[in-house]
């Protein structure tokens, strides 16, 4: 088999620095656990940003820091502090990220932004030359690096088998021909011999983009390209749905869900786990969860939401806000209806280790995933397959990728307020004999696509897509 050479825009470690020297450990976010399938540490490498600004390194340390991750298979890219603020938290956070969720007002076009986010791509693109050896599997991973592909096509030449997969969704058109640099982001991603997006929607609307803007049309997703062949395609994400369905069974588990169980007492569970980021529709659930407490005073005092939103690019404005606004709404709800017993949010501004995840995973009888847009959602997936007794209901966003994969959710329109209130009363008196018929279809189908079928599935299709390649090349 191929080596494989994943590049993201973070290596799956996190490096701290102490007065004793940098501590280095793995921290498996969820591409990590989602390519352990065919990656292998001993031959492979992933290139990536460490998550420490160089400054922060003398010399001595970086060298020191190279050798370490080297001998994991890791390829650092070290950033510079304003290198950091420019490409990740503002060209990729601040242009890319809002569009592509539908939100243009946040974006911020900004020629100096762009300029770091490309060299930045070009940084990458020289430590991949270094890195990569005739016959390798190039892959690489989401918004930061959209560039990337057609800087190592340029360099590597149309014998390199370079894939692409973006994790988030792809705008339409309307919305994508506002950024000055539309052009440039398309031909970079024009590099691949394999695009892939979670959904058939984001392939459509990346098709129509390169139609309009260089005039190249798609026969079935495939575009020919400067001599080239380019294929398009859809690879929805799954979970490693083991991790999951047997968390409870964990003696660290067990424990949190005594705790769980201690501390919320009787009362039944409404749970909401994300990012704090305005993709994610969390002020429009609160405020359904306000109306639902509002029409339906019978279950005041007897349904909790346990709300985790756990921080994220705090130092960008919009994030800011969204803090202050969520913040706020919670105190007037708790405010409005809380009584000394019970408070109707318990609200968590922070990271939850897996055991505390799992354990709420477990106990909550409904999940409230309403993203206003997300490029697929695995929040939804490990609820699911967290329901080993098969009780459980899933309110899912239609906005979001999971939605064409779980139709036996009860699926929502995140602006929908007052659907969305409905579907909680729906989800709090269902029968469980409905919730086991719902659940049992959707574990079979996170079963069959599970994280590890959307790596060695793209994969593959890479490889077919470097068959249809070299056939054109014997021509
Ligand atoms: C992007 C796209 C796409 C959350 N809170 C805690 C915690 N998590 C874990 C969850 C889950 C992951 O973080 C979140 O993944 P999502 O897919 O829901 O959302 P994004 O972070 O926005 O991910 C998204 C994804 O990439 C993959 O392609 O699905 O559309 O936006 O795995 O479990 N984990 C722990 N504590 C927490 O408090 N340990």
């Amino acid at each position: 088999m191929a080596r494989l050479v994943v590049v993201a825009n973070r290596l799956p470690v996190s490096v701290i620095k102490r007065k004793d020297g940098l501590r280095v450990s793995s921290s498996p976010g969820g591409l990590a656990s989602g390519l352990s399938a065919c990656f292998r540490p001993e031959s492979d490498r992933w290139v990536g940003w460490p998550g420490i600004a160089a400054e922060r390194l003398s010399m001595a340390e970086r060298e020191s820091l190279e050798g370490r991750l080297r001998r994991r298979g890791h390829c650092p890219v070290f950033l510079s502090q304003e290198e950091v603020e420019r490409y990740y938290l503002g060209f990729s956070n601040r242009t890319l990220w809002p569009l592509a969720h539908y939100f243009p007002q946040y974006a911020v076009y900004d020629r100096s932004l762009w300029e770091a986010y490309r060299r930045v791509n070009q940084r990458f693109a020289e430590t991949v030359v270094e890195v990569v050896e005739p016959g390798d599997t190039i892959w690489v991973h989401d918004y930061q690096l959209m560039l990337l592909p057609g800087m190592l096509r340029q360099r590597l030449g149309t014998d390199a088998t370079i894939g692409f997969f973006l994790h988030i969704p792809f705008p339409s058109f309307e919305v994508f021909r506002t950024l000055p640099w539309r052009r440039e982001m398309v031909e970079g991603l024009m590099g691949a011999d394999l695009v892939g997006f979670h959904t058939y929607d984001d392939a459509l609307h990346f098709l129509e983009s390169v139609r309009r803007l260089t005039g190249a049309s798609d026969n079935v997703g495939r575009i020919t390209w400067e001599g080239r062949v380019v294929t398009v395609d859809a690879f929805p994400m799954g979970i490693d749905v083991d991790r999951y369905a047997g968390a409870s069974q964990l003696p660290e588990v067990e424990e949190q869900l005594r705790r769980v169980r201690q501390q919320l007492g009787a009362t039944r569970v409404v749970l909401s786990v994300d990012r704090l980021d305005y993709s994610k529709g969390i002020p429009q659930r609160l405020e359904a969860f306000e109306l639902f407490l509002e029409r339906h005073p019978q279950y005041r005092e007897r349904v909790t939401m346990v709300m985790v939103a756990v921080p994220s690019r705090t130092e960008v404005p919009a994030y800011q806000a969204l803090k202050r606004e969520v913040d706020e709404r919670i105190s007037r709800i708790n405010g409005r209806y809380g009584t000394l017993g019970w408070m109707p949010i318990r609200y968590l501004y922070r990271s939850l280790p897996f055991a505390a995840l799992a354990a709420l995973y477990h106990v909550a009888d409904v999940a409230l995933v309403t993203p206003l847009r997300d490029g697929m959602n695995l929040v939804c997936k490990e609820f699911v397959a967290s329901k080993r007794d098969g009780r459980g209901v899933l309110i899912l966003s239609e906005m979001a990728g999971a939605a064409k994969q779980l139709p036996e959710a009860l699926l929502v329109n995140p602006h929908n307020v007052e659907q969305m209130a409905a579907a909680l009363d729906e989800a709090l008196s269902m029968s469980e004999d409905d919730q086991r018929a719902r659940n049992r279809l959707m574990q079979q189908r996170l079963r069959q696509y599970d994280v590890d079928w959307w790596a060695t599935t793209f994969l593959r299709r890479l490889e077919e897509a470097r068959g249809v390649q070299r056939a054109l090349a014997q021509k």
